[in-house]
């Protein structure tokens, strides 16, 4: 952080680019994101990040751009502030996430086909009945925290079984993915607070990974039926089991809560969704648009490059504002709006390019079986409180959502 602060203003001037002191990472910018994103993305495609010693970008054409990009905005660094090729990551890689072609392309052509439709297929009355017995079991309740009861509970119900982890403990996962997440920012306070509670968890995952910890029949053992054809190393498995139990989570379980956030405080969308109930995909996906899970992630430039007239020099660190990019004034109309008339294809929430979303189609699954239960039997979805918010140096997340739900 040193380094940054004396370094950054000669430097962001020789670049012609705006320097801003916005820290994206402070609480109240975590706080409150969307507040801020609007004057990063007017300041200019291409911004200096001072107080992190990173360049931003917030506008959707060069977000898109750069993930688009990933020889110029290599992973394999770290796509957390830390720069692998100085620092000592919090944990090794990813073999997906934190990793270039060709490594990249083998491990995640093993995940793709693990992860199949044909999978899901299988999956989905199993999954439809939990997301049923929920709901009539939240309709039982009428006022529940949309959190607790809904967001958690349902990834919680079908995604440990689907990988096959031990049932004692699985509460940690929340734990360690709210640690994992925090890594990617700065070692501010908010990292310093999750990882003082992880240490329990981090070791629960580090066994939940192991082979024979994992059910018969699940995507973790399938896994390691891959390294028995050659496809990749036994350790290698381990640590792509990692990734399922890394992201799987805290992702779908703030995707879900933000849904139901965002129907809940656009009342005219939860009737128009329930006189055409075909509109719970696009319901789904325009609520990532809309609140973004994964705010943001970094890249670093694997060699000098120009952008917009600004020269980013190699080893740099760039941080790209998903979230930002997804209410883009210059691609989006009335982007602050959840609208079901929306084409939210486009949308980088689950990012872009080689490295976008391996478990989209999960995620995807997860929330529109949770529509197709609620949409038949709730006639309508208020806030019955304050939402409260949970701070993370990546996720948009939602501590608790208070609402109440008239039967249909
Ligand atoms: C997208 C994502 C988030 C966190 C961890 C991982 C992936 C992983 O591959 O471990």
């Amino acid at each position: 952080m040193e380094r940054a602060s004396t370094q950054a203003e000669p430097q962001a001037l020789a670049r012609g680019c705006p320097t801003l002191p916005v820290d994206p990472f402070d609480e109240a910018f975590l706080a409150d994101p969307y507040a801020h994103h609007e004057s990063i993305r007017d300041a200019g495609p291409v911004v200096w990040l001072e107080r992190i010693g990173a360049f931003g970008m917030a506008r959707y054409a060069q977000v898109q751009a750069a993930l688009r990009d990933h020889e110029t905005y290599c992973s394999g660094r770290g796509v957390g502030l830390a720069d692998f090729a100085k620092e000592e990551p919090w944990r090794p890689p990813s073999l997906l996430l934190e990793a270039d072609p060709p490594l990249h392309d083998r491990t995640r052509g093993l995940m793709n086909r693990i992860v199949s439709l044909k999978a899901l297929k299988a999956l989905r009355p199993t999954w439809a009945a939990h997301a049923e017995a929920l709901a009539d079991e939240l309709l039982e309740k009428r006022r529940f925290d949309a959190v607790a009861d809904l967001g958690e509970a349902y990834p919680m119900r079908v995604f440990p079984d689907a990988i096959g982890v031990p049932a004692e403990g699985r509460e940690q996962l929340l734990v360690y993915a709210a640690a994992t997440f925090n890594a990617f920012g700065p070692r501010n306070a908010v990292f310093e607070r999750g990882n003082a509670i992880a240490g329990d968890a981090v070791a629960w995952v580090a066994q939940a990974c192991k082979r024979e910890n994992l059910a018969p029949g699940g995507w973790g053992r399938a896994v390691y039926e891959a390294a028995d054809t050659g496809e990749c190393t036994s350790e290698e498995a381990e640590r792509l089991v990692r990734s399922f139990l890394s992201a799987g989570v805290d992702t779908t379980v703030n995707g879900i809560s933000h849904m139901i956030l965002a129907l809940a405080t656009h009342p005219d969308q939860w009737e128009r969704l329930r006189a055409e109930p075909g509109l719970a995909k696009r319901a789904f996906e325009e609520s990532l648009r809309w609140d973004s899970t994964v705010q943001t992630f970094f890249r670093t430039t694997a060699r000098d490059v120009t952008v917009e007239g600004t020269s980013i020099p190699e080893g740099s660190k760039v941080l790209l504002f998903l979230a930002a990019a997804n209410r883009d004034p210059r691609r989006w109309e009335a982007p602050d709006r959840y609208d079901l008339s929306r084409a939210t294809s486009g949308h980088v929430g689950f990012g872009f390019g080689i490295h976008q979303c391996l478990g989209q189609m999960v995620a995807r699954f997860e929330g529109e079986l949770v529509l197709e239960a609620l949409i038949p039997r709730v006639r309508e979805i208020r806030l019955a409180g304050e939402p409260e918010r949970r701070l993370n140096n990546t996720l948009h997340a939602i501590a608790s959502l208070p609402v109440e739900i008239e039967p249909a």
